[in-house]
């Protein structure tokens, strides 16, 4: 995993300098927002089962996706897909916190689209959801910390589609 630092002194030190004008306004705009990430991961933190309950009650409930047939059909797999929503939610606020999507890329994205292909999970209404997740957490948490989990959130839907 690396965070919005080591990704800046790791690409100066491949070219042996010093950290250049544009990657040291990079590197304050993380420190200046160092606070607000801090206070939206607490927040989350404090928020995380009513943030996917809430995700669950406006994208997927009621859908085809829960009634039977669908892919959330049965309590083992309305169970799996709210703990998958869980673990987006909990990775977004790391990647968040680390201002860089790698431990994203690493820890839940690779492979999960095979994955979820070969068990016939549906990748669209996954991402859908995830959008959903996006403006419930934005809701709750607010438009600035909203705006910086939305780019992991982002991040997780187009590694996915
Ligand atoms: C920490 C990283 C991590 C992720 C991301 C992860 C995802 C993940 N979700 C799975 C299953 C699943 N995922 C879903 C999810 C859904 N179905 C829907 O219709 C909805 C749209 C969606 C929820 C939004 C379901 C229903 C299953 C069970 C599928 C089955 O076994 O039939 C599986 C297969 C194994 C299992 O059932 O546990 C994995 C590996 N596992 C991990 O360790």
């Amino acid at each position: 995993m690396q965070d919005a630092i080591t990704t800046l002194i790791n690409t100066s030190d491949m070219q042996g300098k010093y950290l250049d004008d544009s990657s040291l306004d990079n590197l304050q705009n993380y420190f200046r927002s160092g606070d607000l990430r801090a206070r939206a991961a607490m927040s989350v933190s404090a928020n995380a089962s009513k943030i996917v309950t809430k995700t669950v009650a406006k994208a997927l409930l009621y859908t085809d996706i829960t009634a039977p047939g669908g892919n959330m059909y049965t309590c083992r797999r309305y169970a799996a897909c709210i703990r998958d929503m869980d673990y987006f939610l909990r990775y977004a606020t790391y990647a968040m916190l680390a201002g860089d999507p790698s431990i994203l890329n690493e820890r839940v994205l690779n492979g999960l689209k095979e994955t979820y292909n070969s068990l016939g999970v549906p990748v669209g209404a996954t991402v859908r959801a995830v959008q959903s997740m996006k403006e419930v957490a934005s809701e709750m948490l607010g438009a600035e910390a909203g705006q910086e989990m939305g780019v992991y959130f982002d991040h997780i839907c187009s590694g996915l589609s």
